[in-house]
């Protein structure tokens, strides 16, 4: 589907399709995408993301915005949102203040070899393949990604056994693939306005702290800022699914959890800092087996609420 085809958003698509999507677009738009290749997953695939401006990315002359996807696996509906922001920054432009205000960084596949087991194995993996995790690495492999940073590491809503779906690592960022998401806070932390992860499923957006349900000295930020998002969401009069509901973490989803991508962002500087729980029809394993025909309308919703925080985060 490459050279110059757009990627499709009537099924969801294979990490190879993706990959080539991220090439493609790099060489089609060399003034407004950059690929970059972080490194190689633990199995060997690329770690590759976009950083997408208008001018140069490296004058550092505008706020960055940091979205990333799929970093577990079988929320398939989170890499395509992350690939629409790709489509509506570079092909299919038409809020070009956000080009002209923020540089972007765009990681649809952060965990490509869950995401590909997941293809192949068992649709319901959520964690990495690596093997080198414990004694048991290669019964049970992989680590939760969004357990993995260092923040409050392996302290609550985290299992120390490597079978668990929320096995925290044998230590904080023990996965190239977490590794490679924290480099690209800390390369760009004093710019970065405003970051993202895409996860499923609920029709939530989640702030710190979520592993303790304290509030950050930039809640009352993080909820304007936030309820700006879910408002622009839920005005969308067609949509099927549960309306946004906006809140700390802890309190809205009900449930602590140490050493994710949020806390860690934000613990460090960020400082809107967000976890999308996207939407799901269904309850239960089958939330994350969203019907191809609602990828597109999730896309289109969730990149209101995209462009929403980006202008909303760049005036305060
Ligand atoms: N949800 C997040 C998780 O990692 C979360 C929710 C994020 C809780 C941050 C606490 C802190 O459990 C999914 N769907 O993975
Ligand atoms: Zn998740």
């Amino acid at each position: 589907a490459r050279n110059g085809a757009r990627l499709p958003y009537d099924n969801y698509q294979t990490w190879e399709a993706i990959e080539a999507y991220l090439d493609d677009v790099a060489r089609r738009f060399p003034n407004r995408a950059t690929l970059v290749n972080a490194g190689q997953s633990f199995e060997g695939r690329n770690l590759k993301y976009l950083k997408i401006s208008s001018t140069n990315f490296e004058d550092k002359s505008k706020p960055v915005i940091v979205i990333d996807g799929g970093i577990h696996a079988r929320e398939w509906i989170s890499p395509p949102t992350v690939t629409w922001a790709i489509r509506k920054l570079v092909e299919d432009v038409t809020e070009p203040d956000l080009l002209d205000r923020f540089d972007w960084i765009l990681f649809p596949v952060v965990n490509p070899d869950g995401y590909r087991f997941t293809f192949t194995n068992n649709r319901f993996w959520r964690k990495t393949r690596s093997t080198d995790q414990s004694a048991l690495g290669s019964i049970c492999p992989g680590v939760d990604g969004n357990r993995n940073y260092d923040f409050f590491w392996n302290t609550v809503g985290t299992s120390s056994n490597a079978c668990a779906d929320t096995f925290a690592g044998r230590r904080a960022f023990s996965e190239v693939e977490v590794r490679a998401v924290r480099d690209i806070l800390h390369e760009h932390l004093p710019r970065i306005a405003l970051y993202l992860t895409m996860h499923s499923f609920g029709s939530m957006i989640l702030y710190p702290w979520g592993h303790d349900g304290s509030l950050s000295n930039n809640a009352l930020g993080l909820h304007t800022v936030g309820i700006a998002m879910a408002d622009a969401i839920n005005s969308k009069a067609l949509s099927h699914f549960p309306r946004y509901v906006v809140g700390n973490s802890v309190l809205v989803i009900g449930y602590a959890a140490s050493g994710a991508s949020e806390d860690y962002a934000h613990s460090i500087g960020v400082p809107f800092s967000y976890t999308y729980e996207l939407p799901g029809l269904n309850s239960g394993m089958q939330g994350f087996v969203l019907e191809p025909r609602y990828i597109q309308q999730v896309c289109e919703e969730t990149w209101l609420g995209i462009v929403a925080g980006a202008r909303r985060a760049g005036d305060i």
